[in-house]
């Protein structure tokens, strides 16, 4: 296979006049102001901000780029929240609507054991009759029958429902399913943290402040997570630069992110349907701006299942540095009109990094090289 050399690189040109002073400061490792923010998602020369984007992640991961081998596992679709954004919840008595029986988790899990998954994703909907022992129960049954699988579960929407409707705090909560197994939380339900977006999108869950405060707590109690941002819907340029300096302070407080993925809102089969689908353009942009921006945020992932494997690839040229997963069985965007394969195999996401001119790192959840050999599976440390 042939493979284009990463380098060497042109110079930094624009007819942007906006963009000469950011690229000086991005040149020089200083950090970007709302202002500046604002001037990338506004530039006609994505090119040029497409540059800075990946001269900044060239400098910290050269041409590595991240997979790993995981699988999804949403427990219940039930919610109570019937966010407009979505078309993954039920009420509990819809059509559609189903609860798996731990007993079904644990086999669903095992069936793409044979992939050699390091990691399960686990969120689901915010069930109003599940006894909390349930999610404990999930994790401590998962850890006991997959030791060397990594359990990445809840998002921090998931984790404020339980405290609510348990009547414990958020560091109770943590504190049970961390012992019960649980090793590091997703991302999910950050969505925009502006509160007359967030009443639009998504009324009936925790506001933004806690969301952040939620992770805040995760990161204190030594456990990482990641951090998503949902565009491409009723959002503007301020609300989304707002959600980007709002986690970089965060970060900047605790260190705990390891990731943050920008989610391009599906609005098939939701209430925004009216919506239309956000562009190839602005999905570029959207990966270029957040490794701008979020400065100390160590990854930026192309989600792929939610960009399509074309613009996840090229977007590995704009700053991303980190594709995701095989991800066997995705629910939340097939719901939403996701048109994309339901799982990749190891060798095609290989193959999109090697032909980016990437080179491919299988990693695990913490960002550990994973070495394969025909028969076995070892971390690095
Ligand atoms: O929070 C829901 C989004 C998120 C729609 O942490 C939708 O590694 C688009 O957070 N159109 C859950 N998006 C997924 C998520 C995630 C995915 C991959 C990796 C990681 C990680 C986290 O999905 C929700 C919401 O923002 N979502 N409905 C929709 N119609």
């Amino acid at each position: 296979m042939s493979t284009a050399p990463a380098r060497p690189h042109h110079s930094f040109q624009t007819d942007d006049a906006a963009l000469r002073p950011i690229a000086e400061k991005v040149t020089a490792g200083q950090r970007l102001d709302a202002a500046d923010a604002l001037a990338l998602y506004r530039s006609g020369d994505i090119l040029a901000v497409g540059w800075m984007a990946n001269l900044v992640r060239e400098r910290l991961h050269g041409d590595r780029t991240y997979f790993n081998v995981n699988r999804h596992i949403n427990p219940t679709n039930v919610c109570v929240a019937a966010c407009r954004l979505c078309a993954f919840g039920r009420k509990k008595d819809s059509p559609g609507a189903y609860t798996m029986a731990l007993e079904e988790v644990f086999r669903i899990a095992g069936e793409g054991y044979s992939e050699a998954v390091t990691e399960f994703h686990i969120v689901g909907g915010l069930h109003p009759d599940l006894p909390f022992q349930y999610f404990t129960d999930l994790i401590a049954g998962l850890k006991q029958r997959f030791p060397q699988v990594h359990l990445k579960a809840f998002t921090m929407v998931e984790i404020g429902y339980f405290a609510k409707r348990y009547k414990l705090s958020s560091e109770e909560v943590l504190r049970q399913l961390k012992e019960a197994g649980l090793d590091s939380l997703p991302g999910g339900g950050a969505e925009i943290f502006a509160d007359r977006i967030r009443h639009i999108i998504c009324d009936h869950k925790i506001d933004g402040d806690e969301w952040l405060a939620t992770a805040r707590l995760a990161h204190q109690m030594g456990l990482r997570s990641n951090a998503t941002m949902l565009y491409g819907h009723v959002e503007g340029d301020e609300d989304r630069v707002d959600h980007l300096l709002k986690l970089r302070a965060l970060q900047d407080e605790t260190g705990g992110f390891q990731t943050f993925i920008p989610l391009a809102f599906h609005p098939e089969n939701t209430a925004l349907r009216h919506l239309p689908k956000t562009t190839g353009l602005l999905d570029i942009r959207q990966v270029a701006v957040s490794r701008l921006v979020l400065d100390n945020f160590p990854h930026i992932k192309a989600y792929w299942q939610m960009l399509t494997p074309k613009i996840a690839q090229i977007s590995l040229r704009f700053g991303a540095d980190d594709l995701d997963g095989t991800v066997i069985e995705e629910k939340i965007y097939h719901d939403a009109g996701a048109t994309t394969p339901q799982g990749l195999r190891r060798q095609e996401l290989v193959r999109l990094i090697t032909e980016a001119g990437r080179e491919p790192v299988e990693r695990d959840t913490l960002y550990r090289a994973v070495t394969r050999t025909e028969t076995t599976v070892s971390i690095g440390v």
